[in-house]
C-alpha cells in the first residue's frame, strides 16, 4: 500500500485557502527552520483521513527548480518543464506574451509555495503570522492569492459546479465511484506503480507530486453576455434555455454539474448533485456514432477536450490524467459589472494540479488537447473554455445540437492566464533526508 505517512495531504474541498509564494532569502537559516517549524505543521494525507486528526489549518509546501536550486539540491527531477520554469512555457501554453502576467511569476524570486487551507481567514491569518515569526527572515514573501469558496458551495465563478471528476488512486481510494476513473498511483505520485518516469527521478522524491499552479482569470459578464446573446435555437427552448445550453456544451456539464452526456437539452439537478451517477458516462452511445455525432456533447466541450473517455483508449486517458485541487479567487461579479457587462475586479481560477509528469499530464493537456483545433477531431476548435490560440479568435464547431456544421466564433478569450509556476511537492522524509540538510 501507500504510505500515507509520507504524502502531504491537500484537501480536495475547502472554504479558504492561501497560496503563499515566498523566496529563500538565506538558505542556511532556512534549513534547519524547514526540518524543525514547517516540517512538524505538514499535513499529511493519514490526517485528513479523519476528522479527529485534522489540523485547524492544513499547511503544504512545494519547491519550484529556482528553491530547489536556492537549496543547494544539485540532482535533476527529471522533468525538462519544471527545470526551466513555468515563464519558460508561456508559448507553449498559448499564453499572449507575459504582459498578463502577475509580475512575480515572470520573475525569478518564486522558490516556493506554502499552501494553508481553513475554515476561516482568521485561522489561516493566525497560521500565517506563527509561521512567519518562526521563519524570521530566512524566507521573504513574494506574493500571495486567497482563495475562497463561492457563496454556492463547490462552484467556480463560471458559475458550474467544479471537483466533480478526479481520478481514483490504485491504494487509496478504497472504493471508486461508478464510472470514476482508476488510475493506478503512479500517475499522480513520483516512483509509484504506473509512473513511466519513475527512472528519471531521484528516490528522495519518491511519493512527492508536482504541483502545477496558474492563476486563471475568467472575465464572468463577459462569458454572461456572450451566452445571453448566442442562444442555442432550437423548438422548445426558451431564449434563456438556449443560452444555458450553450453554456452546458461549451463545458460538456451544466451549472449542477450533470453532463450533457446524459442530459442533453436541459439541467437535471438531481443528476449532476448525484456522485453514483455524475461521471458515469464515456460519450459512447449504442444508438450513436461516436467518431461524428455530437449531439449530446461537442467534441470541443471542456471536459471531453481534457479527458477524452471513449474517443482514445484507457492508456491514453491515463498517462494524462491530474488531480486537479483548485479554489475560487476575487469577490463575486457586483452589480455594476453585471450590468454593464465589463469585469472591473479581478476574480477567477486558482488552478492547482498533481501529477507525476507535467509534461505528459496539464502541460499536455493545455498544449495538445485543448489549444489543438484538430483534437479529438480535423476541424473541431479548440477548447472554448481554455483553449487559446494565443489571442486569436476561435472558432469552434459542434456547440449547436441541431447542427453540427454550424461554426461559433468567439472573439475574445473568456479566461486570462496571469501566469503562474511548476512546483514539486516532496514526501515529508526528503524533507529530512534531502531539502533540509
Ligand atoms: Fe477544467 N469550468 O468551470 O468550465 N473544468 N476548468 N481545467 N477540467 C472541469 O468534472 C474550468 C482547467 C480539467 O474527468 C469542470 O470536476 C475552469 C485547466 C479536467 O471529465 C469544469 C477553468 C485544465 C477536468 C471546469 C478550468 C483543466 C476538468 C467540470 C479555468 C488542464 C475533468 C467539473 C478557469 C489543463 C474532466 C468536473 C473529466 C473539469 C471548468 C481550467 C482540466 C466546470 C473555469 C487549465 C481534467
Amino acid at each position: 500500500g501507500l504510505n500515507l505517512d509520507d504524502i502531504q495531504g491537500d484537501i480536495l474541498q475547502k472554504n479558504q485557502e492561501l497560496f503563499y509564494f515566498f523566496s529563500i532569502a538565506n538558505a542556511t537559516a532556512f534549513k534547519p527552520k524547514l526540518a524543525s517549524e514547517i516540517l512538524p505543521l505538514i499535513t499529511t494525507t493519514t490526517e485528513l483521513l479523519d476528522v479527529s486528526t485534522q489540523p485547524i489549518t492544513v499547511l503544504n509546501i512545494a519547491f519550484s527548480q529556482r528553491g530547489l536550486t536556492a537549496l543547494n539540491v544539485t540532482t535533476s527531477l527529471g522533468d525538462a518543464s519544471f527545470a526551466h520554469g513555468q515563464l519558460a512555457d508561456i508559448s507553449t501554453l498559448g499564453d499572449p506574451g507575459s504582459t498578463n502576467w502577475v509580475p512575480q511569476f515572470a520573475g525569478t524570486s518564486v522558490h516556493g509555495v506554502l499552501l494553508f487551507a481553513s475554515d476561516t481567514v482568521d485561522n489561516i491569518n493566525d497560521a500565517v503570522s506563527s509561521l512567519e515569526s518562526a521563519l524570521g527572515d530566512s524566507i521573504t514573501k513574494v506574493y500571495s492569492l486567497a482563495g475562497a469558496a463561492r457563496p454556492v458551495a463547490g462552484t467556480e465563478h463560471f458559475g458550474f459546479q467544479d471537483g466533480i471528476s478526479n481520478p481514483a488512486v490504485t491504494g487509496f481510494t478504497a472504493a471508486p465511484l461508478p464510472g470514476q476513473f482508476v488510475v493506478p498511483a503512479g500517475v499522480i505520485l513520483v516512483g509509484e506503480t504506473g509512473d513511466t518516469s519513475a527512472s528519471a527521478r531521484p528516490a528522495w522524491a519518491k511519493d512527492g507530486s508536482f504541483l502545477v499552479f496558474r492563476q486563471l482569470k475568467q472575465l464572468v459578464p463577459e462569458f454572461n453576455k456572450f451566452l445571453a446573446d448566442h442562444p442555442i435555437v432550437e423548438d422548445g427552448l426558451t431564449a434563456q434555455q438556449g443560452s444555458d445550453l450553450l453554456g452546458a456544451r461549451m463545458v460538456g456539464r451544466w451549472k449542477s454539474g450533470a453532463p450533457v452526456d446524459l442530459a442533453p437539452r436541459f439541467d437535471d439537478p438531481a443528476l449532476g448533485a448525484d456522485p453514483t451517477r455524475n461521471n458515469n458516462f464515456t460519450f459512447s452511445h449504442p444508438d450513436a456514432v461516436l467518431t461524428t455525432n455530437q449531439t449530446r456533447c461537442p467534441f470541443a466541450a471542456h471536459i471531453r477536450k481534457v479527458r477524452p473517455r471513449a474517443d482514445l483508449g484507457t492508456p491514453e486517458n491515463t498517462v494524462r490524467a491530474i488531480m486537479r485541487s483548485g479554489i475560487p479567487y476575487g469577490l463575486e461579479v457586483s452589480d455594476e459589472e453585471a450590468a454593464s457587462n465589463t469585469t472591473s475586479t479581478e476574480r477567477g481560477l486558482a488552478f492547482v494540479a498533481y501529477m507525476s509528469n507535467p509534461s505528459n499530464g496539464f502541460r499536455f493537456l493545455q498544449q495538445a488537447w485543448a489549444n489543438n483545433p484538430n483534437f479529438a477531431h480535423a476541424g473541431v476548435g479548440v477548447d472554448p473554455i481554455i483553449g487559446s490560440l494565443v489571442g486569436a479568435e476561435r472558432v469552434i464547431t459542434g456547440l449547436d445540437p441541431t447542427n453540427s456544421n454550424v461554426t461559433t466564433t468567439l472573439t475574445t478569450d473568456f479566461i486570462i492566464s496571469r501566469g503562474g509556476e511548476y512546483f514539486f511537492s516532496p514526501p515529508l522524509s526528503a524533507i529530512t533526508s534531502t531539502l533540509s540538510v
